[in-house]
């Protein structure tokens, strides 16, 4: 096992990494930027070095300050948490090359997932089901009109270096997608720096929902159940949970049978997610991430396993522990992210924590480096903790989430503690019946 590991990372997901690390006798090493100096992440790690000044470019996507704390702190394995450089493959060749190891999958199959042509080619043709679509990148109007004629519309146009749904444009008809296809591979080009487009079916009501994979990139490849996260606004997840209220348990099964025996021929190492479109009893894959996600803690909570730890296992060359008859997922699970932004208007609301207060008690867990008397940063992502609950049902759950969310304080800041308490009795939540769209209609939008 490692000795050392360097978390390339900060904030609540930085401090998760650690944990991990130490309750595997594993010494730490936090890399922060100016701004960060007095992080919980930071006071809590072995060695500590400052990267760099606030702007991410310059500190927490610096490779070669990275590299540089790496090497001066004797660390043996770098692992780049989620965001910044996580699916970044250069970053983990690079990392390799230096002579650390990589806590992550690939950069060859950092490299593939992270071209959504190439991701949806390869998985369709490790016969996962696919939304119908183009036949790869569409060059030009003639080609994204037969391909429209063929698909039906309404169509998206997507960005093949996109994802996330950044700069996806609906066309409901020929004169539409004439209008929209140069602007979308103009926005492409810009926002990426890679002007391919694809197009692909439009399906209006679907549900969003992904299936954890661990992979020990030795034959060993377990799933561990899927989250639904339709419940988001503008692209940000804000609240998942797992089981999804949506699917029976032979849905549930399928879905399981279909990722784990695609990912386990690609030889997949590390964890990852597949993500679908669920609609009408129908799976459609769209993207696959090759990374640790915000959302795993619900996962964890069911399943029992510390995905942390089992990444830096793998990394390390252990082969996994499990197997998938060994894998029980207990009970329901639900995480709210909750963001220093206020609850109406969604602007973000940096400044000094002058009250803290986390809830606990059974079944509650909070991810979060926030601290009494903590400065939040206004250069980053608003994203300052996660509350995550598990009950034995998704009622209990559910009535655990609303007392929980009852005790936290967090005072100084706006946040959404407010919206998630709302949430948690609109009764469509409650009845699981929402899709992809269902939240954004929920808030209201206030731009
Ligand atoms: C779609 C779709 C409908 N039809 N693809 C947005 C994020 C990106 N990962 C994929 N996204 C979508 N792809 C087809 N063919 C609707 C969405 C979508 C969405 C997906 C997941 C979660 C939230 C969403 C919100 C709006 C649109």
């Amino acid at each position: 096992m490692f000795e050392k590991v360097l978390i390339a990372n900060r904030g609540e997901i930085a401090l998760r990494i650690h944990r991990a690390c130490r309750e595997m006798g594993i010494k730490t090493v936090a890399v922060h930027s100016t701004a960060d100096a007095y992080a919980m992440n930071v006071r809590l790690a072995d060695e500590t070095v400052c990267i760099g000044p606030p702007a991410a470019r310059d500190s927490y996507l610096n490779v070669a300050a990275i590299l540089s704390a790496a090497a001066i702190t004797g660390a043996d394995a770098i692992h780049p948490g989620l965001g910044f450089l996580a699916e970044d493959a250069d970053f983990a060749a690079t990392v390799e090359e230096h002579g650390f190891a990589f806590i992550g999958p690939s950069a060859e199959h950092i490299r593939l997932m992270g071209n959504k042509v190439a991701a949806k080619e390869a998985a369709r043709k490790l016969g996962i089901p696919t939304v119908p679509g183009s036949a790869g990148a569409v060059r030009d109007l003639g080609a994204a009109e037969t391909a429209a004629r063929a698909i039906g519309y309404p169509v998206l146009i997507k960005a093949a270096a996109g994802g996330g749904g950044r700069g996806m444009k609906v066309a409901h008809n020929a004169a539409e997608l004439a209008r929209m296809l140069p602007i979308a591979q103009h926005e492409a080009a810009s926002f990426f720096g890679c002007g391919e487009v694809y197009l692909e079916r439009h399906l209006e009501r679907p549900r969003h929902i992904e299936i954890q994979i661990l992979g020990d990139g030795q034959g060993g490849l377990i799933h561990l159940g899927e989250r639904d996260c339709s419940l988001q606004r503008s692209h940000q997840k804000m609240v998942e949970e797992t089981p999804s209220p949506a699917l029976n348990p032979e849905e549930r099964e399928r879905l399981g049978t279909l990722a784990v025996t695609a990912l386990r021929e690609l030889g997949y190492k590390s964890a990852g997610t597949v993500e679908f479109l669920y609609q009408d009893g129908e799976f459609f894959f769209i993207e696959m991430n090759t990374r640790l996600q915000v959302e795993h803690p619900i996962t964890e909570m069911i399943s029992g396993i510390d995905i942390v730890r089992e990444q830096l296992r793998i990394a390390a060359g252990a082969p996994l522990n499990y197997r998938q008859s060994d894998i029980t997922l207990c009970g329901h699970a639900i995480e709210c992210r909750i963001n220093a932004e206020n609850p109406d208007t969604f602007l973000p609301s940096p400044g000094r924590v002058t009250d803290y207060h986390a809830p606990g008690g059974l079944g509650v867990r909070v991810d979060s480096a926030l601290y009494h008397g903590y400065q939040v940063p206004p250069y980053y992502d608003s994203l300052i903790a996660k509350l995550i609950v598990h009950g034995k049902s998704r009622n209990e759950c559910l009535m655990r989430l609303r007392r929980a969310l009852e005790e936290y304080v967090i005072g100084g800041i706006e946040t959404t503690i407010p919206l998630h308490q709302r949430l948690a009795t609109a009764a469509e939540f409650i009845d699981g019946d929402y899709d992809v769209h269902w939240l954004e209609r929920f808030v209201g939008n206030p731009a």
